[in-house]
């Protein structure tokens, strides 16, 4: 594929039920091999003691850059066909997941439309999110301010490597 249309993406991934490790594992492969899509970089997988209101197990998260030509939307749909493929199961919002892939960011878009909002969120206020993707990709800013600005007002206690390196959700 041609680098000139490609834009950088980041996915977040988590879960905290079954077996999260392998879930992960699985939703980057797919993604991996859509044609218009590649993962370029995985951070280490952390274990993150759930954030929010839900009282549930601690979670495994990692994010992940993409290379890809695909829109935000068709990107999300990729994302929700691997959460699909992988059985996810909706119950409570916030809740129990064996598999979640979110869009962080597609290139410099900034968008807020039907279930897509672009940059994600409530990245910003999530170490589970932050402490990867700083790992990965410690360049990136949002309006003007890098991560130690934002980590010092996210907790990030309780969050712990538990796989080191970016190789292991390689088949
Ligand atoms: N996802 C949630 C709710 N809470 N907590 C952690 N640690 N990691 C997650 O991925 C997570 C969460 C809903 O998307
Ligand atoms: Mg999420
Ligand atoms: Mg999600």
């Amino acid at each position: 594929m041609s680098g000139r249309n490609e834009v950088r993406a980041f996915l977040g991934l988590g879960g905290n039920l079954s077996d999260p490790l392998a879930a992960m594992a699985a939703a980057l492969r797919m993604v991996d091999a859509d044609v218009s899509t590649r993962v370029v970089t995985v951070s280490s997988v952390y274990r993150t003691p759930p954030w929010g209101t839900v009282a549930q197990p601690d979670f495994l998260n990692c994010v992940a850059e993409l290379r890809t030509t695909l829109s935000p939307r068709a990107l999300l749909e990729l994302c929700l066909g691997a959460e699909r493929e992988l059985k996810r199961v909706r119950t409570i919002p916030g809740g129990p997941r064996v598999i979640d892939v979110d869009v962080l960011c597609h290139g410099e878009a900034r968008l807020c439309e039907g279930g897509l909002e672009l940059p994600h969120p409530r990245m910003l206020q999530r170490a589970f999110v932050l402490i990867p993707l700083r790992e990965i990709a410690p360049d990136l800013t949002f309006d003007g301010l890098g991560f130690d600005h934002y980590l010092d007002r996210t907790d990030a206690a309780g969050i712990i490597v538990a796989e080191t390196g970016g190789d292991w959700w390689k088949g």
